[in-house]
């Protein structure tokens, strides 16, 4: 290993592996050298990029770190192949941990260090990955299997990427099987089943049809008596959640069964440059604005899911011909009434902690009607689905969503437990128990679902038979700006207090906060982004205008701020 990134302390490998496993981690990787001058990182969503700048070279050393993680861990691993909300010639990687959460985040280290090393490198940093990581245990680990499992989305770019995958698995003697096209939720589904069966904790079958009939069961045993209220329709931005979500329709009981009417959109999977464009909830969160090829009428519900299906936002046109957006917050709020109603009723209010967990992004209104109307707790945590994750799991029911529509909802062991072992006294809460009950198998607690999050949105609604409008008025966000900064280097822009706040550069965020205390209602943060080369700045205030106002100037400050160093000193 060369450059002064290694994480590979030792200068020589404790063991030594057998050479025909070195040569065929080279031979492997032969056709895959980095393109000139190409740096990697594993990201908040793991590797992404143009699939054409050396993707298959990083995919193959993901495949290869894989197969030591499932190792260490003794279980079986996920990748996915995946870009997401991203344009279609982009793609990406990612690692899936054992009980389907992200990737233990000390192995991203490992994860960059890997894929930015040279073919002529690869398998000598192998070598050393495997001491460094299997350090006491290596002698007996090095014989363990090392399962892995993967899926892709419907980018033309996958099957490529799935070569070099194999090749890397092939090279190092894992056992895989390989899912074809999957959602990431259901690879994440996937991962936790696996690793779960004929334990307690069974998850459910690893397989689409097990994921399927788990969801299904599970809203009709929720909807039993109720009705969903005219149709849903769902717009799948031309990508792998298209043809998902048609699949699980099979599986569900019609409007005139008792079930739901869902009218899936852009669900064209064969034209590639169709996916994300004009339409999905990327596109509806940032442009504010229902897809062009939406022609649902005024108050119709419609939701949006992004390219790989883990994200989604609700919205509708109302009377006046307004645009109106249900992002993740709303879909959290929406969630924890419905669960603190249940384990009310359920007689397990004091039993149950039920908790929200939010970035600095969520709306200030939102924070503050769960504070204040339903009373339940709310922490904030930084950008990035893991740290909420981490969050929501202190919880007996933690509720988690990021505002452009990733989240979730975690149960406890013990509230599995206690909603799962409490025999009801009455009808009214054997109901709320079994709601209870099918909640947590509708809900996909490994991650963001954006399939499972519709269902249970629409149940929701059909319990507590609210139209749109409802659920908008259950509080009236404040107007708000986000604002992209371009800076000279967006490294100086230090945070605190779960971003909320600058530690560096020093005496912006004074300059910040006097600039806030100006407005009714005024909150305004500014961080570097954790995806691209800017820093983001947030602002909300009672109107629109001062909301605008708000962000121009604390934009203001960080050019101010993050102007390069004048060259005349
Ligand atoms: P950054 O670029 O760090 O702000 C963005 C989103 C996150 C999250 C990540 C990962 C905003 C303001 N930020 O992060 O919520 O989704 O991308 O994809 O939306
Ligand atoms: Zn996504």
């Amino acid at each position: 290993m060369s450059g002064s990134t290694s994480v590979f302390n030792q200068p020589k490998p404790v063991v030594k592996l057998e050479q025909a496993l070195l040569d065929a981690i080279n031979a492997g990787i032969a056709p895959y050298p980095i393109p000139d001058g190409r740096k990697y990182g594993y990201g908040t969503a793991g590797f992404r990029m143009k699939a054409n700048l050396g993707l298959n070279h990083v995919v193959y050393t993901v495949g290869l770190l894989a197969a030591i993680r499932a190792k260490k861990r003794n279980a079986t691993i996920g990748i996915m192949i995946t870009a997401s909300h991203n344009p279609a010639e982009d793609n990406g990687v990612k690692l899936v941990d054992p009980m389907g959460d992200m990737l233990e985040q000390s192995w991203e280290g490992y994860a960059t260090v890997l894929a930015n090393t040279s073919n002529e490198e690869m398998a000598q940093a192998y070598e050393h990955l495997v001491n460094e990581t299997l350090v006491d245990e290596i002698r007996q680990l090095q014989d363990r299997p090392a399962n892995i499992v993967f899926g892709r989305d419907t980018r033309t770019s996958g099957p490529s990427l799935i070569k070099a995958l194999k090749a890397a698995l092939d090279a190092v003697g894992a056992t895989y099987h390989d899912y074809g096209y999957l959602t990431t939720p259901q690879l994440h589904y996937m991962v936790r089943c696996v690793n779960t069966q004929n334990t307690p904790y069974a998850f459910g079958e690893a397989t689409e049809d097990g994921y399927y009939k788990k969801m299904a069961n599970a809203f009709k045993t929720i909807m039993y008596g109720r009705k969903i209220h005219g149709s849903v329709t769902a717009d799948c931005a031309n990508g792998v959640g298209g043809p998902k979500l048609q699949e699980l329709i099979k599986y569900l009981p019609t409007a005139a069964e008792g079930g739901i009417d869902i009218k899936v959109i852009n669900d064209d999977v064969l034209k590639p440059e169709a996916l994300n464009f004009d339409c999905g909830a990327d596109y509806v969160k940032t442009k504010q604005k229902a897809p062009p090829s939406s022609k649902a009428g005024p108050n119709e519900r419609c939701c949006s899911l992004d390219g790989d299906a883990d994200r989604v936002v609700y919205y509708f046109t109302d009377s006046n011909g307004v645009f109106r957006l249900l992002d993740g917050d709303r879909i959290a709020t929406l969630g924890a009434v419905f669960l603190a109603e249940m384990a009310e009723k359920a007689g397990l209010s004091d039993k149950l902690k039920i908790g929200l967990v939010q970035t600095a992004y969520a709306n200030g209104a939102s924070t503050e009607y769960v504070e204040k109307v339903l009373k339940l707790p709310v922490v904030v945590t930084p950008t990035g689905v893991k740290h909420l994750h981490h969050a929501a799991a202190r919880f007996d029911i933690g509720v988690y969503f990021e505002a452009n529509g990733h989240g979730t909802i975690l149960f406890s062991d013990n509230a599995t437990k206690t909603i799962r072992e409490t025999q009801p006294k009455n009808p009214g809460q054997k109901h709320a128990l079994d709601s209870l009950s099918a909640s947590i198998d509708l809900i996909n607690q490994t991650v963001g679902d954006a399939i499972s999050d519709m269902l249970f949105a629409e149940v929701v609604l059909a319990h507590k038979a609210w139209t749109m409008e409802n659920w908008l008025n259950t509080y009236i966000d404040l107007p708000n700006r986000l604002v992209r900064v371009e800076v000279h280097d967006r490294s100086i822009f230090k945070t605190e207090d779960a971003e909320r706040k600058l530690v560096s550069p020093k005496g912006a965020q004074e300059e910040i906060t006097r600039l806030v205390s100006n407005y009714t209602k005024g909150r305004s943060f500014a961080r570097a982004s954790g995806t691209e080369d800017a820093v983001r700045v947030y602002a909300e205030a009672y109107s629109k205008h001062e909301a605008e106002a708000l962000a121009k100037h604390v934009a203001d400050v960080v050019k101010k701020f993050g102007a390069a160093p004048d060259p005349r000193g």
